[in-house]
């Protein structure tokens, strides 16, 4: 049962900062690390509640401030079979978070019980790492504290990447059941992903060697074992920026955040011509590749171009298998870049949803279809498949030998994906397993389509919330007859498209603008701009 006054012992010693005012967003809890330990004593109460509520599942928690820089650290909520928190409960995690004594935080606490019809004498479950950030470790104590105050059973992962995390938290929940989505170790999780990406490049020659840099976290460790794991027959990787003892160093002009915007090579990289190179982010959910040309111009191949080559090789494997009735859709949002949207639709021919920016809006629109493949152009995505697309691939048995190797490849895929959420460890193999199947250099992936020249802007304002969007983010409702005048503008560029959003996670509003000429798309993005500031 919840002992409240057991609540406020430890609560004392984890006071709320003054003059701070906490929101959990599209990231969870993110901020300067100092400011954080209360909220992450708390992530632990409200995770426990949450446990107590699903009827003692086991409820996952992330300290990971991802691509941030390093002084800064966060906290998410992982809902049982690896989805972020439900979306309702962000709000208590916000009310938790904000409260400003102890006697005020037993107030929500008693709320949130009692609007959820919660039985308090239920046991709950939580499992939870951290990234490499040096105050980590501080934290995980102030989320065990948390923890302990509302007698939780727990479970420490250690130092994982986030989407180790959100694999274990499936495991444990589907652990002996026919839904099992494997050994809830993370050795459970290197062995999954090597068996499945054997089995699609058995055989085939190895690709050169890949460099990953790996911006000097969690993503170096972790990629090393997992290479452990893959024959050096089949994969040949080499991890660079590798320190995650050197202060300083996590996201330092490198990962994959730097590349994706800054559209050059990490610090510490050589990298020849037409050699393709891939970065992750500081937890490792995210992931870019790109190479240079002949003549030394950097080419990014990002989410979006992950998408279409994932997207088009599902697709010709579901042909192939005869499982021709099972749909295959494509989630994006406004930032993809347009050449993708249109190669996609009018290439591949698949159907494409545009949804707002935010992992759980894509992965709830990819749940729709049979195969959703969903990416952001930042490089965090997945491929999903439903169940019973997932019955009808295991339970087919393929009428010709074509039939018969396009399903045991299929199948592998499922395997392969980390399904709860954007992986770039997964990711990468399944880049990998493709470029190696296709036989294709960097160059010939990068040749389905060329970006439209393209430029993202932040701008401060006095008041981003006054900024309202509709149409997945591509269309401004508020400030009153802005939208007009960016339609006007954008008229004026050839293949112009310009959209603008206030940002989740930072106090900026957010200008994209891209066009059929750099210079076009440079010039729309800086008048936009200048109407928004
Ligand atoms: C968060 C989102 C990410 C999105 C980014 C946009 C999750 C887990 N993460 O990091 O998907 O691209 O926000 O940031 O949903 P912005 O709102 O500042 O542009
Ligand atoms: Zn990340």
């Amino acid at each position: 049962t919840i002992d409240y006054g057991k609540i406020k012992q430890f609560a004392a010693r984890y006071p709320k900062p003054n003059g701070v005012s906490f929101s959990y967003g599209t990231a969870g809890f993110r901020t300067k690390a100092e400011l954080l330990d209360s909220v992450i004593f708390r992530v632990g109460i409200l995770g426990a509640l949450r446990s107590k509520k699903l009827d003692s599942k086991t409820i996952g928690v992330m300290i990971t401030a991802s691509h941030n820089p390093e002084e800064d650290n966060g906290v998410k909520l992982v809902d049982p079979y690896g989805e972020m928190l439900e979306q309702k409960w962000e709000i208590y995690a916000t009310q938790l978070a904000n409260a400003h004594n102890a006697d005020v935080l037993v107030n929500v606490i008693k709320d949130i019980v009692t609007v959820n019809d919660i039985d308090p004498t239920k046991e709950s479950t939580v499992v939870y790492a951290r990234d490499t950030r040096p105050s980590g470790v501080r934290l995980v104590e102030a989320l065990e504290h948390g923890l302990k105050a509302v007698n939780a059973n727990l479970v420490n992962f250690g130092i994982k990447t986030t989407p180790q995390l959100h694999y274990v938290t499936r495991c444990y929940n589907t652990l002996g059941t026919e839904a099992s989505y494997g050994e809830p170790t993370e050795e459970g999780y290197y062995k999954k992903l090597a068996i499945a990406y054997r089995k699609i490049v058995e055989g085939l020659p190895r690709l050169p060697k890949i460099k990953v840099d790996a911006a000097n976290g969690v993503g170096a460790p972790k990629l090393r074992e997992l290479a452990k794991f893959i024959d050096e027959d089949i994969l040949d990787v080499e991890v660079i920026n590798d320190d995650i003892d050197t202060r300083g160093k996590l996201n330092f002009q490198c990962g994959a955040d730097f590349v994706k915007t800054q559209q050059r090579v990490p610090l510490g990289l050589v990298l020849p011509a037409e050699q393709r190179a891939a970065s992750l982010d500081g937890d490792a959910d995210r992931i870019v590749y790109y190479y240079n040309d002949s003549d030394g111009t950097f080419k990014l191949l990002d989410g979006d171009k992950i998408a279409s080559l994932a997207a088009g090789f599902i697709m010709e494997l579901i042909k192939a298998s005869g499982l021709e009735e099972i749909n295959v859709g494509v989630v994006q949002t406004a930032y993809a870049n347009g050449s993708s949207t249109n190669y996609l639709t009018k290439v591949l021919g698949v159907p494409v949803s545009c949804v707002s920016t935010g992992v759980k809006h894509l992965h709830h629109e990819a749940e729709k279809y049979d195969v959703g493949v969903y990416f952001e152009a930042n490089g965090h995505g997945t491929v999903l498949f439903s169940p019973s697309s997932q019955a009808r691939i295991r339970k087919a048995e393929g009428k010709t030998p074509e039939n018969i190797s396009a399903l045991e490849k299929l199948r592998a895929l499922i395997d392969l994906i980390n399904q709860t959420v954007g992986d770039a460890l997964s990711d990468l193999l399944l880049v990998e397993a493709i470029l190696t199947y296709r036989r294709w250099t960097p160059k010939q992936w990068d040749q389905a389509y060329t970006d439209l020249p393209n430029r993202l802007v932040k701008v401060v304002v006095s008041n981003r919330h006054i900024f309202k969007t509709t149409d997945a983010e591509r269309k401004l409702l508020e400030p009153k007859g802005l939208q007009e005048k960016i339609d006007l503008l954008v008229q004026q560029y050839k293949d112009g498209r310009s959209f603008v959003r206030p940002s989740g996670t930072e106090d900026v509003v957010r200008v994209y603008a891209e066009a059929a000429t750099r210079h076009g798309c440079d010039e729309l993005a800086f008048k936009v701009a200048g109407l928004v500031y």
